[in-house]
């Protein structure tokens, strides 16, 4: 990371790209995983490679939820380790949520090495190794969950979700909050608070957030909840992507 001058003008890009090759070659990410780094970047680079307001509030939101919750879970695959490990241990302690490793293309070896390297940054419990419970309506290496874990959480935050989880773990009755730069797939669509940004931006934003409403009373963050308009904000990107072509 260290060769990329910091004054480039797709600075943030490149290093989301060093990070990701890194993640392969470490075992933490799937090569599909680059593939969708390359998609995200596109719906980033239309955007503006700025966190538009809309995306702000939703990520305000989102801390609100994750603050409010009984359970609140944080959701790990390859992509998401290798970008922003610290920021997600970072977000898990600003909101007593835990960190839970669910993956597309489910490994052992990818589970070790994803804990191995949330541990290097500061994780102390990772949880998705038991495995022990399903999602329902899912085939079984995708629905593969911790029964203490994602199964029991009532909020749960799904960055980089794939469609078919997302509408499953929607269908459990959970509140999902969805990190996904295209505002046009199923899982920022199903979402309870759609967060159209890029990854390594709205999670410290996030974090940032869940910071400042640490004191906040439950009505506070009710009010910041029922403020926001999931709609608005999906159309609000969709229209920053359309001006940005
Ligand atoms: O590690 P695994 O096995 O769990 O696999 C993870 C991936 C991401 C490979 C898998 O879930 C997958 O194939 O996902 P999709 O269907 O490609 O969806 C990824 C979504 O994330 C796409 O809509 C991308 O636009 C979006 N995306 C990619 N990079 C970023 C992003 N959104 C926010 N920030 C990013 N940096």
């Amino acid at each position: 990371e260290e060769e990329i001058p910091e004054d480039h003008p797709r600075y943030q890009d490149l290093l989301t790209r060093h990070r990701i090759e890194t993640g392969v070659e470490k075992g933490i990410t799937h090569l599909q995983g680059m593939h969708a780094e390359g998609r995200g970047s596109a719906f980033d680079y239309l955007l503006g490679e700025e966190t538009i307001p809309s995306a702000d509030a939703a990520e305000r939101a989102a801390a609100a939820h994750l603050l409010l919750a009984d359970h609140p879970v944080l959701s790990i695959n390859g992509n998401v380790a290798a970008l922003v490990p610290g920021e997600m241990v970072d977000l898990a302690d600003a909101t007593d949520a835990d960190l839970e490793i669910n993956l597309f293309n489910r490994t052992d070896e990818r589970i070790a090495a994803i804990a191995d390297h949330l541990r290097e940054h500061g994780a102390t419990e990772v949880k998705g190794l038991e495995a022990d419970a399903r999602i329902p309506n899912l085939d079984h290496q995708r629905a593969k969950v911790d029964a203490d874990g994602i199964y029991e959480a009532d909020v749960v935050l799904v960055p980089l979700e794939d469609g078919d989880r997302a509408e499953a773990l929607e269908a459990m009755g959970k509140t999902e909050l969805v990190i996904d730069l295209n505002p046009l797939s199923r899982s920022p669509q199903v979402a309870e608070v759609p967060i159209v940004d890029n990854i390594i931006r709205a999670v410290p934003n996030m974090a940032a957030h869940a910071q400042e409403l640490a004191d906040a009373g439950e009505g506070e963050l009710e009010g910041i909840i029922e403020a926001f308009d999931r709609e608005e904000a999906l159309e609000e990107a969709e229209e920053r992507i359309r001006s940005g072509l």
